[in-house]
């Protein structure tokens, strides 16, 4: 069989149109549903009605599932049954938090500050604010075949330094800071900022919210020069923003997108999403001559 797609936009994405999620699928259909994850960055199925067992049990198909580790002194953000699914949400119950709230809210990929990020992220739509709540894709192999060749020059073959420790009261302003454990047990890690797909070959730009310095450039013009690459990242031209439905579940590939939750009223509406989240391996580059660099963690 072959998939019925429809593209999202011309920057990224498709929708499929053929597949219902929750229903039994053949292998040939699980190997078509790679093939177009790994032509269109991301993938858009509508109506998905399952449940959180249905939900991880696809995604395993996909690939290994990674369990988000939760921070020890805060509710943990993973499903109470299911600790493959992780609960990006403002909904509270009896008073308490039921997710992650303000989960994404800046370009990122996810898993970028660990040593092996996320190869891949399925979010599900549950419960949608009207309007708003939007989340916006940015395709990075584009980015990088735009990049300027100076800046080109500049990057290519390079690492840069990921860092939760530095990041994280700046990204996540709502919740309390790192204890020591915590920062002990999320290390700096360098990955190659432009990055080869283990399976397409191809080159993305691999940057984020996380990235906090760049191999041989002095601090400061190595933080402005990550401001320019992400505001390169998400220009018009490589983005998708996507208007959530219920039901809709959007499959991306975090080694060659970026993503962005859209600031949202989260004090008049509520917003329930549930992603499972595929394991990834070490992020390489290999240079046309052959050279390769990979990610370590001094
Ligand atoms: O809530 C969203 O739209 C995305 C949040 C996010 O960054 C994620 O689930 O990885
Ligand atoms: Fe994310």
């Amino acid at each position: 069989m072959t998939l019925e797609l429809r593209p999202l936009s011309d920057a990224i994405g498709a929708e499929v149109l053929s597949v219902d999620l929750a229903s039994p699928l053949g292998d040939g259909v699980i190997a078509d549903i790679r093939a177009a994850w790994l032509d269109h960055n991301i993938l858009l199925f509508r109506d998905v009605d399952w449940t959180p067992a249905q939900h991880v049990a696809f995604t395993r198909r996909l690939g290994g599932l990674h369990i988000m580790p939760g921070l020890a002194h805060e509710t943990s953000t993973n499903h109470p049954d299911y600790p493959e699914i992780m609960v990006v949400s403002n909904v509270k119950r009896n008073g308490v938090p039921i997710g992650l709230r303000r989960a994404g809210w800046g370009w990122h990929s996810d898993g970028e500050d660990k040593r092996l990020p996320n190869m891949g992220s399925l979010l599900h739509a549950l419960k949608v604010p009207p309007g708003q709540g939007d989340t916006a894709f940015a395709n990075t192999t584009k980015a990088y075949e735009a990049l300027d060749p100076a800046i080109c020059a500049r990057i290519e073959g390079k690492l840069g330094r990921f860092s939760r420790v530095e990041r994280h009261n700046h990204n996540y302003p709502d919740l309390p800071p790192l204890t020591e454990e915590e920062k002990a047990g999320r290390p700096d890690v360098w990955h190659p900022v432009t990055r080869t797909h283990p399976e397409t070959g191809r080159t993305a730009l691999y940057i984020g919210r996380w990235a906090v310095e760049i191999e041989g450039v002095p601090k400061a013009e190595g933080e402005a020069l990550i401001e320019d690459l992400t505001q390169h990242a998400v220009k018009p031209e490589f983005t998708y923003t996507h208007r959530w439905r219920k039901g809709d579940a959007i499959l991306w590939d975090n080694r060659c997108t970026q993503h962005c939750a859209l600031p949202f009223d989260d004090e008049a509406y509520e917003r329930h999403m549930q992603r499972t989240t595929l394991e990834g391996d070490t992020p390489f580059y290999e240079a046309p001559g052959g050279a390769r660099i990979e990610s370590y963690v001094p």
